[in-house]
């Protein structure tokens, strides 16, 4: 597979995370270090790790594996502090955002010792009174602003990620997210595209792309129904080719459900990918 990874037009991810919830869009699912050998055997050039507690990694053994599997950690997913634990940066309890800052600073302590970035969704939260947007929207920034603030120190980029109407009440489309970190000048953040996102909130992908592709950072890739690229019905060669044309560098990742299984999943996924 190393020369199938030299040829690659992106560098290609896996996202993974130690016993995930059943419908948790992640494909390899072992312990930590099996997931990074697991990756490195299937051909991927990094994995992504979905993270409750990042003071609960064992930061050496992680990458000493990453070294001998010659395999990088493209991303680590914040998510599940929310899922878990309700952390979220806007909660109506300000002690339960301070938690979220916090917490979103040690995510930021093990990026900067491993050297990788963060993805932020769900810690987001929802807007409870939409009549009160715009002061729900400033708790978000200044929140924001004290974890980016560290993280910029620290040299890691935090990816705020646009997620779709059914799972997130406010900031659906990459346009939006792209314009609140410019508004409030965070900074050390990019914008995290997600395909599964994107199908159901943008008019087009690839226009998405085009004109938000300055503040891209990150990408999340499956087909429309969530399965692997290439089982669902998204035309994906187009998005490749906006991505490729624009110079996008930064990971694209696989976050898919395990149909029919993950590793069938992530086998299937990067096949395609590679050719597409
Ligand atoms: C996280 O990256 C994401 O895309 C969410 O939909 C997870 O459920
Ligand atoms: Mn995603």
């Amino acid at each position: 597979m190393d020369e199938e990874r030299k040829k690659a037009r992106f560098k290609f991810s896996v996202a993974s995370s130690v016993n995930p919830a059943r419908n948790e869009p992640v494909l390899l699912t072992d312990e930590l270090i099996e997931n990074v050998r697991l990756a490195a055997e299937i051909g991927y050039p990094a994995l992504e790790i979905h993270v409750q507690n990042p003071e609960t990694v064992n930061v050496e053994e992680l990458k000493a594996t990453c070294k001998k599997y010659n395999i990088k950690i493209s991303g680590i997913a914040t998510g599940l502090a929310y899922a878990k634990e309700g952390l979220c940066l806007i909660h109506e309890d300000e002690k339960i955002q301070r938690e979220a800052v916090e917490r979103l600073k040690r995510f930021v302590d093990l990026a900067a010792r491993i050297d990788s970035c963060l993805l932020i969704g769900r810690l987001k939260g929802d807007i409870k009174d939409m009549e009160e947007y715009d002061r729900w929207e400033a708790v978000l920034a200044e929140n924001l602003r004290q974890a980016a603030d560290y993280a910029k120190k620290k040299g890691v980029t935090l990816m705020l990620e646009a997620i779709n109407r059914y799972e997130s009440n406010y900031m659906n489309k990459a346009g939006e997210i792209t314009d609140f970190i410019r508004r409030y000048e965070l900074p050390a953040t990019k914008v995290l595209m997600d395909v599964f996102h994107m199908n159901i909130e943008e008019a087009s992908i690839e226009d998405s792309i085009r004109k938000n592709i300055d503040a891209l950072g990150y990408f999340h890739i499956a087909d429309s129904n969530r399965m692997y690229p290439g089982a669902g019905h998204v035309e994906l060669k187009p998005v490749f080719d906006a991505l490729a044309d624009l110079g996008y560098e930064g990971y694209v990742s696989l976050e898919c459900l395990r149909i029919p299984d993950g590793i069938t999943a992530a086998r299937e996924g990067l096949k395609y990918l590679l050719e597409v």
